[in-house]
């Protein structure tokens, strides 16, 4: 038995699971989980000493790849001046004016630990400036795993087939409304129904978390009408995207001013950094500014910041994104037109560094269309790119990411086993 199942076997007596978040788990490509032992740079080495291209990047964070020498030094540098303080540090401010800098529409920004508690704190904020308790969310798109989020969620929620979790009290999901991601009629309808009740709607503007699906053109345009009309609060939950598919991300690309974005992921550098901000008069209601309660004994932790702040720097490098987006998205175009050329019945998304290939024909538009895929043939694609050494996430309604570390020999080796793959299970 390998050292990875070993470790599998004895950490489930002890983690619910055996692993500390659920789609880790490998539970829908029915294998034991990789225990991973190292990374550097695009690969990283599992506890039997295998080792593999990482597509997963730590779901997001690893823009600049594994252990980069710059943020090591960051960190190390950091630490010698002690780990936590919770107190103000000087590199907060720092932090604040890079992501001000950055993503425009934050005039103001907060400090978290964690992309749930971003969303979470968005919503309450949401709800204590308007007075109004009801959200809109998209079915398929994940908002971490806050009682209000988990109703018709994605990620792993969506892939262990528990899209409304057990335990979130009746009286919370009575206030979560959904609507169809990419179809702004069915926002409209909640909005005429429930028009006086709605704080804000919330919407990842790439989903990530069905897979890959990028805005149609003019829905996110839509719910920024909408939201005006309505006067209720629009949230970007740009944990994903913030960062990674443009440095003011995918706001920046579609250009749609909203009024909270929440943000995590690459703003920690890999480590736990999230964020939420937006319009300082709405901002000004955090506590202690104004009455809207959130607090962390770990917010703005220093080590996390000068991971944090130094990535920001270096992907705000010139040229930066231009290679990053250049090398990520030769790759995916030339598979897509491989897909085309063989007929194969898949579908490709993809923004930039980040996409998903679902065995599905015709295209991926929305949730009915994600929960289509051929998640059977997809375990099987996955089962065979981890013997031949390519790491994508277990699930098929996750994002592939492609960092700076990616080497066009890995690129170009990942796209030669990828087709010798799908010939072989198609
Ligand atoms: N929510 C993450 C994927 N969208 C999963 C994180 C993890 O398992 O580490």
């Amino acid at each position: 038995m390998s050292k990875s199942s070993q470790l599998f076997n004895k950490a489930k007596n002890l983690i619910p699971g055996g692993v500390n978040s659920p789609v880790r788990a490998f539970r829908s490509v029915n294998l034991d989980p990789l225990f991973i032992a190292s990374g550097k740079g695009s690969k990283i080495k599992d506890a039997d000493g295998n080792e593999y291209i990482d597509y997963v990047g730590s779901w997001g964070p690893l823009i600049l790849g594994h252990a980069q020498d710059e943020i090591l030094e960051a960190i190390r540098k950091a630490a010698e001046k002690g780990t936590s303080f919770g107190a103000p540090t000087e590199m907060e401010i720092q932090i604040a004016e890079k992501i001000i800098e950055m993503v425009p529409s934050v005039e103001m920004v907060r400090l978290v630990n964690s992309g749930t508690e971003a969303t979470m704190s968005a919503l309450r904020l949401a709800r204590g400036y308007t007075g109004k308790n009801k959200m809109i969310k998209f079915e398929g798109c994940y908002h971490g795993h806050g009682d209000s989020f988990l109703i018709k969620a994605g990620s792993g929620a969506l892939t262990l087939g528990e899209p409304n979790s057990p335990g979130v009290p009746a009286d919370f999901a009575r206030n979560t409304l959904t609507a169809d991601f990419n179809n702004a009629d069915s926002v409209e309808q909640i909005f005429k129904e429930y028009s006086d009740d709605i704080a804000c709607v919330i919407v990842e503007p790439i989903a990530g978390n069905m897979g890959v699906i990028p805005p149609d053109k003019g829905f996110l345009e839509k719910l920024r009408q909408l939201c005006d009309h309505y006067k209720c609060i629009l949230i970007f939950d740009e944990v994903m995207t913030g960062f990674r598919v443009h440095p003011g991300g995918a706001q920046a690309i579609y250009n749609i001013t909203p009024d909270l974005t929440t943000m995590g992921k690459v703003i920690g550098g890999g480590l736990p950094v999230a964020a939420y901000g937006g319009k300082k008069e709405i901002m000004e209601q955090v506590s202690p500014a104004g009455p809207v309660y959130q607090a962390g004994t770990l917010s703005g932790n220093p080590l996390a910041v000068a991971a944090g702040l130094k990535t920001l720097e270096i992907i705000s490098r010139p040229g930066y994104f231009d290679q990053l987006n250049k090398k990520a998205l030769n790759f995916f175009k030339s598979t897509k037109n491989l897909i085309k050329k063989k007929g194969w019945p898949l579908s490709l998304n993809y923004v930039n560094s980040m996409g998903c290939l679902y065995f599905k024909a015709g295209g991926v538009s929305n949730f009915s269309d994600a929960i289509q895929s051929d998640t059977n043939k997809f375990a099987d694609f996955f089962g065979q790119l981890i013997e031949r050494g390519v790491y994508i996430a277990p699930s098929q309604f996750e994002a592939m990411f492609i960092s700076s570390a990616h080497s066009e020999e890995d690129l170009d080796n990942t796209a030669k086993i990828i087709k010798s793959t799908l010939e072989k299970i198609l």
